[in-house]
């Protein structure tokens, strides 16, 4: 694995789980593959998971790990090709990127969507140029329009919690304050649409995801008949994609409580946090013995953890040394 960007870089998401959750056993046991490997974590908006769990992850390696809040501590990066900096931008991500090359090993970036213009969020543009100049291999910290550990995360989860070869889990929309990318939404259905599970997805009308990530997933738009004997609930709000970044609804009936969950099969309530009590999820359902929350994020650690082992297995394991080969004396 040279990049972890989507579902796509992974060959066999199953098999991934199962190092994942090796790992989660064993957290030490590759403790010296990471060794003189440095890994830069950037962020450009802010995290609290994603950064430590990352981190952690790196560490439990062996490897050597530099953060950078870009977005508070860095230059103004200019992105645009054949710009004249004469205005706010100080440095070109040409020569910012290619800076960080040097210094790491893997890079990883999160960077949110502006949420103005989708054509120029769903180019992933940033990531794209931050691949092309930095030459590291790299690692989404989550990008405008995918969470890849996040939903990594979720499925380890899922396969520790679920009673049945094809457990049912609904994606349910839920109201919030602020638009929010469809990053995680989009990232949760394109693994689940590679794992096997009766996947639905329940939301409004006019929050229908992009069907790149959705493909032919079930939409049931009543949202109690979406839950009807669902084994994991996935809450998570977003904002329009079609309506591209407008909040259409704030209806308080889309969150999730006590009442609703009975309708599903003692379904497990999931989020990917930071979650808002009682504006996306009712406080009985977070302090109650169904939300794996807390399970989920600390799962967090062992899917960055794998990936992490599978990006330093392929890139810098001596099998895939030839120039040592070659050129050795
Ligand atoms: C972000 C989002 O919805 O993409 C990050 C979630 C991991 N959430 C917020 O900004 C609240
Ligand atoms: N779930 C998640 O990615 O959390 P952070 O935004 O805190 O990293």
């Amino acid at each position: 694995m040279k990049n972890f960007i989507s579902v796509k870089d992974v060959s066999d998401p199953a098999k991934l789980v199962r190092e994942a959750l090796q790992l989660k056993k064993n957290p030490y046991a590759y403790a010296d593959l990471g060794k003189n490997k440095t890994l830069g974590l950037l962020f450009l908006n802010p995290s609290l998971r994603t950064r430590l769990s990352t981190q952690k992850a790196a560490l439990n390696l062996g490897m050597q790990v530099m953060v950078m809040n870009m977005d508070k501590e860095g230059w103004t990066l200019e992105t645009q090709e054949g710009a004249v900096m004469n205005g706010s931008t100080v440095e070109h991500i040409k020569e910012a990127a290619a800076v960080m090359g040097q210094y790491c090993d893997i890079i990883g970036i999160r960077s949110f969507p502006k949420l103005l213009n989708r054509e120029e969020d769903y180019s992933e543009d940033i990531i794209k140029k931050f691949i092309a100049y930095a030459k590291t291999p790299f690692i989404s910290l989550e990008s405008s329009t995918l969470h890849p550990l996040q939903s990594l995360a979720d499925l380890i989860t899922i396969r520790e919690l679920a009673t049945s070869t094809k457990p049912k889990v609904v994606l349910t929309w839920a109201p919030h304050v602020k638009a929010l990318p469809q990053a995680v939404s989009n990232s949760f259905a394109e693994w689940m649409c590679n794992s096997g599970v009766d996947f639905v997805i329940t939301h409004p009308k006019g929050y229908e995801l992009s069907t790149d990530f959705t493909g032919n997933t079930k939409i049931i738009h009543d949202q109690d008949e979406a839950l009807k004997e669902a084994d994991f609930v996935y809450v998570k709000n977003w904002s329009s994609y079609t309506d591209y970044g407008k909040i259409l609804s704030t209806d308080k009936n889309w969150m999730l409580t006590n009442k609703k969950w009975e309708k599903t099969n003692n379904a497990k309530i999931m989020h990917c946090l930071p979650v808002r009590r009682e504006v996306e999820l009712s406080n009985e359902i977070l302090d109650g013995s169904n939300s794996v929350v807390i399970q989920q994020a600390a799962n967090r650690v062992f899917a960055a953890q794998a990936v992490l082992k599978k990006m330093l297995e392929h890139n810098f394991s001596s099998v895939n040394d030839h120039s040592q080969t070659v050129f050795q004396k």
